[in-house]
């Protein structure tokens, strides 16, 4: 017998509460204020699809706070404001507890009549069934009845009900995604388990990457969480330029379609440049601009988090420094919904002779130079490009201990704020250094 047509979404994983913005205090105020906003942004997002799409249920797989949260939180009560919104919208929400959430106000308030009609949060004694005659839908579930619970609860689920499209609701470790030790691999689940169950669809809450584990004859769910939390991949969009949300699944005679809908208003990313051995930094610079500036086209309208990475084999590997490559693209990319959190130079050594290479014609490029630009040169290239630890232990390697009292390495970048007699030392002294090098001579005093 076919059951009617019905549409529902499936989300989890909402951590509100979570001080996303703790570790990225770099942040700009109005930026800060975004971030930190974004978990609770979900709601206003999910209240707005749902009046778009009017489903007739909306599936919470557990996870919606982050740790204990009173009723008497202001997150809580902007929680339930969504559920009254929902209630007004005539959408029903069913509501599982996971390990995060097992010690909120959520299911003691439901108990005690305290959430909008609309919503029912499944109890943690035991797995309950929940049926929508009207849709045939029966939907299993059941709530974390304490943070850590190793037990299996999926194998006392109920059985599926007849004709019933049946789905199951829990916040579970699927195969042990993690690969977690007994302790943290959280009501675990795994593909044998479940096809014993007739069910249509299991709607599973806890792993934060979205992923559809089953497909046919039944579906098995991660719609991952709605709104990344952290730089780890599980939080970051690279392999889903479309950002993190929820599922919305369109059930016609038992066979569900689903679309995925993003919610986030704040997205982490690594944009990863490939650089090519014979780049020079300009050029590797101005790759990971465009990079970030295409990642900025493709997510319009979404503050950005952006960790860049180099990878590959390069000349100038030890030349580029993480934090000034941090600071010159944020000025280079100053827009109000970007910011660059973290550069990572992952780039090798072409090969060995090549990076001695590339060193050595920095200092043929340093004796070439009339004082003037000489002082330029060591100003922007070398000192801009090379800590002088680095710069020193590349030295080292070619030419033997340097002593420790070496004039370019030791000197601070010349500016204003030294004077001419000790700028011109600086630079007489560099070009000592720089001939001698050249010269095949040891770099130690005589
Ligand atoms: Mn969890």
């Amino acid at each position: 017998m076919a059951g009617k047509e019905f549409k529902f979404i499936h989300i989890s994983d909402l951590h509100i509460g979570r001080e996303i913005t703790k570790k990225y205090s770099f942040l700009v105020p109005d930026q800060e204020i975004r971030v930190r906003r974004s978990p609770i942004k979900v709601l206003d997002n999910l209240v707005a699809l749902a009046e778009e799409e009017q489903p007739d249920f909306i599936l919470l797989a557990g996870d919606t706070f982050d740790d204990d949260m009173p009723s008497s939180d202001n997150y809580f009560k902007k929680f339930k404001n969504f559920l009254k919104k929902l209630d007004q919208l005539n959408i029903d929400i069913y509501i599982v507890l996971g390990n995060h959430d097992v010690d909120s106000d959520l299911l003691t308030s439901f108990e005690a009549k305290k959430l909008p009609e609309n919503t029912y949060v499944f109890p943690a004694k035991n797995a309950d069934t929940f049926t929508i005659d009207n849709f045939k839908v029966a939907i299993h579930g059941q709530s974390y009845p304490k943070k850590v619970v190793t037990e299996k609860l999926v194998e006392k689920f109920p059985k599926p009900v007849k004709d019933f499209y049946n789905i199951g609701l829990i916040h579970t470790s699927y195969e042990n995604t993690y690969k977690l030790d007994e302790t943290h691999n959280y009501a675990p689940t795994n593909k044998a388990m479940l096809d014993k169950f007739e069910y249509n669809y299991w709607a599973f809450g806890h792993i934060h990457k979205r992923e559809i584990l089953i497909q046919d004859p039944y579906i098995a769910v991660y719609p991952g969480n709605p709104q990344g939390l952290s730089t780890k991949p599980s939080e970051t969009c690279n392999d889903i330029s479309d950002g993190k949300g929820c599922f919305l699944v369109e059930v016609k005679n038992f066979e569900p379609e689903l679309i995925f809908k993003p919610l986030d208003d704040a997205r982490f990313f690594t944009a990863v440049t490939e650089v090519k051995k014979d780049q020079d930094i300009s050029e590797i610079v101005n790759n990971t601009v465009k990079k970030i500036e295409s990642i900025q086209n493709e997510n319009p309208g979404k503050f950005l988090m952006i960790t860049v990475e180099l990878e590959g084999k390069s000349d100038y590997y030890n030349l580029i420094l993480e934090e000034e490559l941090l600071t010159s693209l944020n000025e280079e990319l100053e827009y109000e919904d970007l910011n660059i959190i973290k550069c990572i130079n992952k780039l090798k050594p072409s090969t060995k002779e090549d990076s001695l290479e590339a060193i050595e014609s920095i200092v043929k490029e340093l004796e070439g130079l009339g004082i003037e630009d000489l002082e330029s040169f060591i100003n922007e290239t070398v000192f801009d490009h090379l800590t002088k630890k680095e710069f020193k232990k590349n030295l080292n390697k070619k030419f033997g201990d340097l002593p420790k009292s070496i004039p370019l390495t030791e000197q601070k970048f010349i500016s204003d704020e030294i004077d001419e007699q000790e700028s011109s030392e600086i630079v007489n002294n560099s070009k000592k250094i720089a001939s001698r090098i050249i010269n095949g001579l040891s770099y130690k005093d005589d």
